[in-house]
């Protein structure tokens, strides 16, 4: 078995779940992109290409096939151009055709049908084929339009690109070109969706990466560098305002007793039980991060000393009052420094400033708060 690269061009390979590509014959076999020539004509199937696929069972699973489901829909105003262009599409495979004999009803018929690609005939009674096409691309912008013309002059080629057609077929049906104009269309569409769907996973992955480089990894709380880089933010909007801004540093009271007693897997949890009841307890407005260890720090825009002892000690006591409910059970407490901006001017002397705070508290006994406006 041999992976057919081949089958990367698919039409349907990106939807494709990663269960059915590896159940593709086209993608296991080096033969199997055969049978997409051939479905819906069971006659003609040459089994012996691919040791995968049953007769007449094969095919609606195959990606291959799924290229040929393609939706077309072709207007023309001659009803036996319509026949002419819808038997030469089917005999190559494509099954899904709609046709009709105006630009109106066609405009009609896109706003109820998901159409991948349209033929348009230019000269047309009514509305012609420059102004279907706009009409039509107006409802869906991504629609593949190629115009279908008696004759290929400068002034057609031009009108036809300004209505948003891609490219032109000249009515000549006894060969091969319209039938190469269709399978270039799927390819570039593919190509297209392929790089949608890139470009998806390329936003996807982005945010990820940008979450994580804000976010401490164990509490999922932000991390210390986002907190600085915010505070410095904060600190200048509250002195060019004149709004008032609190910080916290709290610490959990003889931690090192936690992962000594019960290991150092326990210590980890009573952290992150920590950062959820500091998160689930503050506005949205404020900030919590994990400043490192068993230490945490709160940014309180908009807050005054009043207002942050009584936030600082509201946590205390919300946190002194949970069990921690890991196993075995353990009593938690917090010392807090609290203060409030006044005349320092960067975020290492205000954080400097709760930091002696929470020294002192942890100096007066712990499970307490020290504050200082
Ligand atoms: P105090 O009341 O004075 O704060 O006493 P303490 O025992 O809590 O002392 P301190 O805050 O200095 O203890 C920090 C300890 O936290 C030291 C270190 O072993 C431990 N620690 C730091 N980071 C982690 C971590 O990610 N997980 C665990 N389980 N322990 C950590
Ligand atoms: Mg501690």
């Amino acid at each position: 078995m041999k992976k057919n690269t081949s089958a990367e061009n698919c039409w349907e390979y990106m939807d494709c779940p990663d269960d059915k590509k590896s159940e593709c014959p086209a993608y296991l076999t080096e033969t199997g992109f055969e049978c997409w020539k051939t479905a819906g004509d069971e006659s003609d199937f040459d089994s012996k290409k691919c040791d995968k696929i049953e007769v007449g069972k094969h095919c609606t699973d195959c990606p291959w096939y799924k290229k040929k489901a393609i939706n077309i829909l072709v207007v023309d105003d001659e009803k036996m151009n319509l026949l002419v262009t819808k038997r030469m599409l089917s005999q190559n495979g494509y099954e899904i055709i709609t046709t009709c004999t105006s630009g109106e009803e066609a405009v009609e018929l896109i706003k109820n049908n998901d159409f991948n690609l349209a033929l348009l005939d230019i000269q047309m009674h009514g509305i012609d084929g420059y102004e279907t096409c706009r009409r039509l691309k107006e409802v869906k912008p991504g629609l593949y339009a190629i115009m279908l013309t008696g004759t290929v002059n400068n002034e057609s080629i031009k009108k036809s690109y300004k209505a948003g057609a891609m490219d032109f077929v000249r009515k000549q049906f006894d060969n091969m070109e319209l039938i190469v104009r269709v399978e270039n269309a799927i390819k570039i569409m593919s190509t297209e969706k392929a790089l949608q769907h890139s470009h998806k996973t390329i936003f996807e992955k982005n945010a990820i990466l940008e979450k994580l480089l804000i976010t401490d990894n164990l509490t999922q709380v932000f991390n210390r560098k986002y907190i600085l880089e915010n505070l410095s933010t904060h600190m200048y909007s509250s002195k060019r305002y004149k709004h008032p801004i609190s910080l916290m540093m709290l610490d959990i009271d003889r931690f090192k007793l936690i992962n000594d007693n019960y290991g150092h897997l326990a210590g980890d949890e009573a952290i992150i039980l920590l950062a959820s009841i500091l998160s689930s307890n503050i506005r949205k407005t404020d900030l919590v991060g994990r400043y490192g260890g068993d230490e945490f720090i709160l940014v309180l825009p908009n807050t005054n000393i009043s207002g942050a002892i009584k936030k600082a000690e509201q946590l205390r006591k919300n946190v002194e009052s949970n069990i921690f409910k890991m196993a075995p059970k353990v009593n938690v407490t917090i010392s807090i420094g609290v203060c409030e901006l006044s005349n320092e001017t960067d975020p290492d002397s205000l954080i400097n400033k709760a930091d002696e705070l929470l020294y002192q508290a942890k100096e007066n006994g712990r499970n307490r708060i020290e504050y200082k406006a």
